[in-house]
C-alpha cells in the first residue's frame, strides 16, 4: 500500500478540495450492484495473489479472520454481509466511504466500531501503486484483524485518542503509532515473523519485502522510538517494528498516551532508516533496496 496513505493532505484530492459531502458522517452507499465484471475482476486479481501469498507470512489472527468473513475471489465483498458477520464477532460494522475522510471524521466513525472503507476499486493500471485506499487495501487489508477481539479494541481506542491528541498538537505522533502497528506491524508468532499491518497485508510486493529481504530494519517496537520517526509514504518501509505479542496491542489500548506525548514533544525525530544504540534490533538492515529504489510502486 504505501502509496495509500498519503496521508491528511490528500484529503481535498480525493474528492476536490470543493467536495461537499453527502452526509455529515462522509458516508455514502456502497452500492454494490453496480460494480461493473471488470470492477471484480481486478478484485479477483488481487485476491487471488494475495491469497497465494500470505500463508506462512501473515498471522494467524489475520488468516483465521479472513477464514470466517464473507469474502471470496470471485465478487468485490458486500459491506453489509461483511458487517452481520463483524458485528457478531467483535461489534464492528464497515461503512462506505468515497476516499479518505477528515482526520476528525476518521476518529469519530473508529471512535464508534465503524470501519470506514472506500467503496472504489483500483483500476488496471494501478494493480501495485494508488493514492488512497480503495476496496481492497480497506477490506482485504484491514477487515480480517477486525475480527480479532484485541485489534477491535485497539482501533477503536486509536479513534477515540485521535481526538485527544489533537487537542494536544500530538497528532504526528498517534498517527506514527498507527502507521508502525495498523498499517505496517509485523509481529513475532511461535513459528516466526508475521505480517499484521493491513499496508503490507494489501500489498503483493511488500508482503514479501517486510518478512524475507535483508534490505529493510526489524526493530522490537517500542512506543516513544516509534513515536519519534518519521515513516515513508511513497515506497517500502525502511524499518519495520515487530511485537513481540500480538496482545501488546491491547497495553496500548490502555494507557494513557498524554505523559508519553508530552515526554516525546521537545524530543529529535528520527529518519525512517536510523538505527539507534538503544534499539532491541531483530535484523539490521542492508538498506540496499532503498540504495537503489526502483519505485515499487510503478514497478
Ligand atoms: N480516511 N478513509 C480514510 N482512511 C484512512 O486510513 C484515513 C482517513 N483519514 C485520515 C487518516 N486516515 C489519517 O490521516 C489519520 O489516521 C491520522
Ligand atoms: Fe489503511
Amino acid at each position: 500500500m504505501l502509496q495509500q496513505h498519503q496521508a491528511s493532505t490528500k484529503h481535498g484530492l480525493a474528492a476536490g478540495a470543493d467536495h461537499q459531502p453527502e452526509r455529515p458522517d462522509w458516508t455514502t452507499d456502497q452500492n454494490w450492484s453496480a460494480y461493473t465484471a471488470q470492477e471484480h475482476g481486478i478484485w479477483k486479481t488481487l485476491f487471488e495473489r494475495q491469497s497465494r501469498l500470505l500463508p506462512g507470512r501473515a498471522c494467524d489472527e489475520f488468516m483465521r479472520g479472513l477464514q470466517d468473513l464473507p469474502i471470496g475471489p470471485e465478487q468485490i465483498p458486500n459491506f453489509e454481509a461483511l458487517s452481520e458477520k463483524l458485528m457478531q464477532r467483535t461489534g464492528w460494522q464497515v461503512v462506505a466511504v468515497p476516499g479518505l475522510v477528515p482526520d476528525d471524521v476518521f476518529f469519530d466513525h473508529l471512535a464508534n466500531r465503524r470501519f470506514p472503507a472506500g467503496h472504489f476499486i483500483r483500476k488496471p493500471h494501478e494493480l501495485d501503486y494508488l493514492e488512497e485506499p480503495d476496496v481492497f487495501h480497506d477490506v482485504f487489508g484491514h477487515v480480517p484483524m477486525l475480527m480479532n477481539p484485541v485489534m477491535a479494541d485497539y482501533l477503536q481506542a486509536y479513534g477515540q485518542g485521535g481526538l485527544r491528541a489533537k487537542a494536544l498538537g500530538a497528532l504526528d505522533n498517534l498517527a506514527r503509532v498507527y502507521w508502525y502497528t495498523v498499517e505496517f506491524g509485523l509481529v513475532q508468532q511461535a513459528d516466526g515473523l508475521r505480517i499484521y499491518g493491513a499496508g503490507i497485508a494489501s500489498s503483493p510486493a511488500e508482503t514479501v519485502f517486510s518478512v524475507e529481504d535483508t534490505s529493510p530494519n526489524r526493530i522490537q517496537f517500542e512506543l516513544e522510538r516509534v513515536m519519534r520517526t518519521h515513516y515513508r509514504i511513497d515506497d517500502f518501509q525502511e524499518t519495520y517494528f515487530v511485537l513481540q505479542h500480538f496482545d501488546d496491542l491491547l497495553n496500548l489500548a490502555n494507557i494513557d498516551f498524554a505523559p508519553v506525548y508530552a515526554r516525546v514533544a521537545h524530543a529529535p525525530c528520527y529518519e525512517p532508516g536510523d538505527v539507534l544504540p538503544s534499539d532491541k534490533l531483530l535484523h539490521r538492515g542492508t538498506g540496499r533496496y532503498h540504495q537503489h529504489p526502483t519505485h515499487k510502486g510503478k514497478q
